[in-house]
């Protein structure tokens, strides 16, 4: 930090939005406690650059909707869920929640009485139902230490393995496949490592839109020679810049990389020694892809044989070559096998463990990677050590003192399910918003309304917090110092440059509150502290501190922080599970199939000026003014089927719900399938949504649903 005048100072921190984990300095004036202005900083992930969230997205920390005191729900006061989904279904008004229209509900109370309530309330469910009648969903928008103390409440002082958080909506499958096909989550080669790829095959995700700044680095790559391939249902922006473009069918992934990979096989551009030393199992693999020629997938693809060949032609001939994926792979109920056969390509060509090339599931939260490291997943303790291995648990037990369940817990759909059920009584949602990020929104209003305590721990009055029982006031990333960790595995410290508002806590504190009042008190001097007890129950964090993480951070695993940067590339001899399994998936059908009824395939999504459930960025002026409304997306063809032309209103159906929204008629879609932000709680795509997950990776199919589109007579009617 360095003082620029008396009222006035610039903070180094890291961007509160992505996944790339741009590092930044806010220029702080302190008087009145306000950001005035964010630079970019030479970070490992972004070298000074910004996208527009980063750039001017600050302002919600300060906006007049915070919550600066603890509520307490006045009893009776109204059904819970009934605010925001009165008779008239969830058209409801546009922008972020009023929170006047909350408020007459809720009545100010203390600390002390909240915090109380809150204990007495979650110790007493306990008591009487088990720890396993608790559960809890922690953040990827807070720190590691927030993670790490959050799984450590649930697991040891509720009692059981019911914590998850948003990476089960997000690239849990991708993960599964992972962790079953070479033994790690993390991405092996960083992203500006793409300078060194002679091919980048980019798929199910928009970086120009989600991950902007590393969409820089591809845009460089590309304009150095890098080919870029780019398969998608909507062409995104970074096709502009591609070798090739290909516009497959929603839901045709595996048939798309089985035919690449059977050409591949067939030409002999397989790298028969890295097969040979490095993995296991390519005879199946080859068994199963032998039956996708791409002549017998193109029509169910809906790209040309030739095009199919061309692309495995390039992927397979290249030097080297990376796989970069998103959401477009992963949320599918077949988003694992997605995600084996995109690994099956990246090993049967040896594209690992060298530069320019390997895997990278673009991550989404800014700390959705840290999230999972330290703990907040349902099967595994810190550094994703499995609780249902009795040695692990013995060194856990020991560090924290208490009895541990060893039954893996709830994901975030199997707990909305068991609340469904009253199996689950009892919830502590701390930083995620699942009335409106979870899909089949109205099955997740019953779920909620049925919990018998719900305490909700956000920085703004969320569509969830009307559930609450309690809401706590916590802290914006600008108001907490921690460690955030990019989808480059960099582990990078954000330092607090805002006191947070009012009474509002930070969040690590309030965790540590609760975990007092459930009878498991948490002690810690300060995060730095907390940080250290979380890495030393890892391998990977292991070496590092708060005070050698500095301002510019470390890759993990980074054996000698005093000396190095940490490994930009990983597995460069082996796998963590030795050799790399390939695992042969077939095409299975999608959820629910089209008909005369419902003709269209739903695609839902983000656009750039947006975060998810809107919280922050519908409360940043400038992305606000920016990106004022949703929209449905239709290809001109659909849209004359329909009578439907560009701004008109239209209603989007399917057999869950239906949304009121305006059309925008663009080419850039699949001809067969529309597109809704996820971001308009007036027009929540979730209400459309199918709750079916994928068996191992236990996502959701938020990519794929069937709906149909109706014009509507006038303008949107109230
Ligand atoms: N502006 C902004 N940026 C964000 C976020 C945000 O809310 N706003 N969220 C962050 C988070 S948490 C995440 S996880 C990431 C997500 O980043 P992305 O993965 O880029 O997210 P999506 O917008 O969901 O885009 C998924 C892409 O998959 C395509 N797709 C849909 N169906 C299929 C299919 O069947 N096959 C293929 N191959 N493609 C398909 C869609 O058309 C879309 O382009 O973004 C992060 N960045
Ligand atoms: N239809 C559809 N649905 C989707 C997706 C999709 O592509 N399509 N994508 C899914 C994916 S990938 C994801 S990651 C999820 C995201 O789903 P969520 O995580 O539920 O979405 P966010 O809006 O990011 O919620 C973050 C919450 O944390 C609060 N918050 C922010 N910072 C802080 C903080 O520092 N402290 C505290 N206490 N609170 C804070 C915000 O106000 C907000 O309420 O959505 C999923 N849902
Ligand atoms: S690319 Fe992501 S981390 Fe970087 S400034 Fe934009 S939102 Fe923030
Ligand atoms: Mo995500």
């Amino acid at each position: 930090m360095t003082g620029q005048s008396v009222s006035a100072r610039v903070v180094n921190s890291v961007c509160p939005y992505c996944g790339v984990g741009c590092a930044l300095s806010w220029v702080v004036d302190t008087a009145n406690n306000r950001i005035v202005e964010a630079r970019g900083r030479d970070g490992a992930a972004n070298l000074g650059r910004l996208c527009v969230k980063g750039r001017y997205g600050f302002d919600y920390t300060t906006h007049a909707h915070r919550l600066a005191r603890p509520l307490i729900r006045r009893e009776q006061s109204y059904p819970k869920g009934a605010l925001s989904w009165d008779d008239n279904g969830p058209h409801r008004p546009g922008g972020p929640v009023d929170p006047q229209t909350v408020l007459p509900h809720f009545r100010e109370a203390t600390w002390d009485e909240a915090l109380e309530r809150v204990g007495e309330n979650l110790a007493g469910i306990r008591e009487r139902e088990g720890g396993d009648a608790l559960a809890g969903f922690g953040s990827a928008k807070g720190s590691n230490e927030e993670a790490y103390l959050f799984q450590k409440l649930i697991r040891a002082g509720f009692g059981t393995n019911n914590v998850d958080h948003c990476t089960r909506l997000c690239h849990a499958s991708s993960v599964a496949a992972l962790l079953e096909g070479i033994g790690s989550g993390g991405v092996t080669n960083i992203v500006r490592d793409i300078a060194r790829a002679d091919v980048a095959l980019i798929t199910g995700c928009n970086p120009t839109e989600n991950h902007p700044v590393a969409a820089t680095f591809m845009k460089e790559a590309a304009a150095n020679g890098t080919e870029l391939l780019v398969v998608n249902t909507r062409r995104p922006a970074i096709a502009d810049h591609a070798a090739m473009y290909l516009e497959i069918r929603p839901g045709s992934d595996v048939s798309f990389y089985n035919a690449m990979m059977h050409v591949i096989i067939r030409e002999g551009l397989i790298d028969a020694d890295f097969i040979a030393t490095r993995t296991e199992n390519f005879d199946a693999l080859k068994a199963t892809v032998a039956d996708y020629p791409p002549e017998s997938v193109a029509e169910f693809c809906g790209v040309e044989a030739g095009r199919i060949t061309e692309a495995a032609l390039r992927f397979g001939r290249a030097g080297a070559a990376m796989v970069f994926w998103g959401m477009g792979i992963s949320q599918h109920t077949h988003g694992t096998d997605n995600a084996r056969c995109l690994i099956a390509l990246a090993m049967i060509t040896g594209n690992t463990g060298r530069p320019g090339t390997g895997m990278h599931p673009l991550r989404g939260q800014n700390n959705v990677q840290g999230a999972s490291d330290a703990g907040l997943i349902p099967m595994v303790f810190p550094d994703y050590q499995k609780v249902d291995d009795p040695d692990v648990r013995a060194r856990f037990e020991a560090l924290w003192g208490r009895p541990l369940s060893p039954t893996p817990g709830r994901t975030v759909t199997e707990i909305t399910e068991g609340a469904l059920e009253g199996a689950i009584r009892g919830m502590y949602i701390l930083g995620e918003n699942p009335f409106v990020s979870d899909p089949d929104v109205e099955k997740v209003r019953k779920a909620l309304a049925r919990l018998e305590f719900l305490v909700v721990q956000d920085i703004f009055l969320t569509e969830t917090a009307e559930f609450a029982d309690v809401i706590l006031p916590g802290s914006a990333f600008a108001e907490k110092t921690g460690t955030v960790t990019n989808t480059d595995r960099r582990v990078q410290l954000g330092r607090q440059a805002l006191r947070p508002p009012g009474e509002a806590r930070q969040d690590w504190h309030i965790i540590c509150q609760i975990a007092q009042r459930v009878g498991y008190p948490m002690e810690y001097a300060d995060v730095a502290a907390v940080f250290d007890e979380f890495a030393g129950c890892t391998d990977s964090y292991a070496s590092l501190n708060h005070t050698v993480l500095g301002d510019h951070g470390r890759w993990y695993p980074c054996p000698d922080p005093e000396h190095s940067e940490g490994e930009p590339i990983v597995f460069k001899d082996t796998f963590p599970r030795g050799r790399a399994l390939l695992v042969p998936a077939r095409q299975s059908p999608p959820v629910e199939a089209t008909d005369a009824e419902y003709p269209l395939v739903l695609n839902t999504g983000r656009v750039l000026e947006h975060w998810h459930t809107g919280t922050m960025t519908r409360r940043s002026q400038v992305l606000h003014g920016l990106s004022p409304e949703g929209f449905v997306e239709i290809h001109p063809d659909d849209a004359a089927g329909h009578g439907i032309a560009d701004g008109d209103w239209v209603e989007v159906a399917s057999r869950r719900g239906s949304i009121r929204i305006r059309a925008q008629v663009r080419d850039r879609i699949a001809r067969g399938s529309v597109f809704v932000p996820m971001h308009y709680r007036e027009a929540c795509a979730n209400v459309l949504t199918h709750p079916a997950v994928d068996p191992d990776g236990k996502i959701p199919a938020f990519k794929y649903c069937a709906v149909r589109i109706s014009r509507l007579a006038a303008k949107k009617s109230a």
